[in-house]
């Protein structure tokens, strides 16, 4: 222990130096002091830190299965058991892989003491299948789902809608990955089978006994510690490979600043709609709750025993420690990707949504039995997305995918992870981000929401109609 101290606080030191510069060298000594001593308790506290290997939820590859939501406990990492609302008795609930083509025959089995109904987030299906607030079903009912894929290959995900509930429900632990595959992925040869890992990642806090806590204000959530997969603290050992992990921003409110402390880049292939139309090396990327990544990480030059850590910049916590193992691993799949994604052009009309407070939309709180606009079907449209504060909203839309074309005022610009199909976008404070959508799948009435639970369980959410 002493001497992995002194080593961090000799590379302590020398950054301090290299960050004052030397100039400053002298008068600094007093405070550099009380700093490095604060710096190595930290250094040991993250010594001490006892880590937990990643949940990895299990799959469901059957097209016709049961999803039953019941109240159960969970081991967030070392026999720490909470109490928790899961799917099939795991939390995340277990991870849907699915073929573009298949017809899926889910049976949704609610055992919670409340309310409750499931959303496929992402998918494009009929109203009777998209698991709206209007069709909740009682404590001890089921609700089948019958549905053809149509999607493209993406991630997406499944998660509780009844109003004004599904920020509780979704923290309590009810949500899963919904993967889809289809032929222009299978033919790229990307990681695959253990080297494919999907990560829900969130927030939560736990209180003395373990248990997860759920007090909201009206502006979100925002929990002390992070989970990843559900397992607080994990690490996930590594083979010397390139590993495809699958990224689901499932918190309720938390925006996160994904980065390694390495410094390496994510090799950035895909986002909530599927393969980008090029892939990109990012060190940092930036991202609200529902929007999800498809990233490669290359362990294939680290040395085994290096530890590498996923981070949130913005609340600089670790998120997840990669421990690489001696065993290299030969890829023979791609480290650059393309798509070719047809453009919308031309909107035939433009409309403009205001996020305003942290429960409307134009001025108006959700009601189930109101229908507030009507889209005309297989005609592009331009959406504006705006807001005057208690951003970000998480602007999510149901029923179509869309292509973010710009963002004004704010941070002003589209970043690379934005590319592509998207079916949420960040607004925050004083932005306008403008994208084009097309509602050619289905006819019926579909949401528009703000994706910071807490705000679409205020009201910040709206019914239209397809026609
Ligand atoms: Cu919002």
């Amino acid at each position: 222990m002493k001497t992995i101290i002194k080593m961090k606080r000799e590379y302590f030191l020398s950054l301090v130096f290299v960050l004052t510069g030397v100039s400053t060298m002298i008068s600094c000594q007093k405070d550099l002091g009380t700093i490095e001593q604060a710096a190595s308790q930290a250094i040991i506290s993250d010594v001490t830190i006892t880590r937990y290997p990643l949940f990895i939820p299990p799959t469901i590859t059957t097209s016709n299965f049961t999803l039953t939501a019941s109240p159960g406990t969970h081991d967030l990492g070392g026999g720490t058991i909470t109490n928790v609302w899961q799917y099939n008795g795991s939390m995340p609930g277990p991870t849907i892989v699915a073929k573009k083509g298949d017809v899926i025959s889910a049976v949704f089995q609610n055992n919670l003491p409340e309310p409750s109904i499931i959303h496929w987030h992402g998918m494009l299906v009929s109203h009777a299948n998209d698991g709206q607030p209007s069709q909740v079903i009682p404590t001890g009912a089921t609700y089948s789902y019958n549905f053809p894929i149509i999607n493209r290959a993406a991630l997406n995900w499944y998660h509780p809608h009844p109003h004004m509930m599904t920020g509780e429900q979704v923290y309590d632990g009810l949500a899963g990955a919904f993967i889809i595959r289809d032929a222009e992925e299978a033919a790229l040869n990307l990681p695959s089978g253990k080297y494919e890992v999907p990560l829900v990642i969130r927030d939560a806090s736990i209180d003395q006994n373990g248990n997860l806590i759920y007090k909201p204000t009206g502006g979100g959530f925002f929990g002390k510690i992070p989970l990843v997969n559900g397992t607080k603290s994990p690490y996930l050992k590594v083979d010397q490979a390139v590993y495809r992990f699958r990224v689901l921003i499932g918190a309720t409110s938390r925006i996160f600043n994904l980065a390694l402390s390495n410094g390496a880049p994510f090799i950035l292939i895909g986002n909530d709609g599927g393969l980008l139309p090029s892939s990109s090396n990012q060190t940092t990327i930036e991202v609200a709750p529902a929007e999800r990544l498809d990233v490669l990480i290359d362990f294939r030059q680290l040395a085994g025993g290096t530890k590498v850590m996923l981070k949130d910049l913005n609340s600089g916590w670790d998120l997840l420690q990669f421990r690489v193992s001696s065993n290299p691993v030969a890829y023979n799949g791609p480290l650059t990707t393309s798509s070719s994604i047809q453009p919308l052009t031309n909107p035939v009309t433009t409309r403009v949504f205001s996020f305003d407070g942290m429960s409307k939309i134009n001025g108006k709180v959700y009601d189930v039995n109101r229908i507030d606009f009507r889209v005309p079907f297989g005609r592009t449209e331009l959406w504006q997305f705006k807001t005057n504060g208690n951003g970000p909203h998480p602007v999510h839309v149901h029923g179509a995918s869309f292509h973010v074309v710009s963002r004004t005022g704010g941070r002003g610009k589209v970043y690379p992870w934005e590319a592509g199909w998207k079916d949420v976008v960040m607004v925050n404070d004083f932005e306008t981000v403008s994208v084009l959508i097309r509602f050619d799948s289905y006819k019926g009435v579909y949401l528009l929401h703000c994706h910071k639970l807490e705000h679409e369980d205020n009201g910040m959410m709206a019914n239209f109609e397809v026609y």
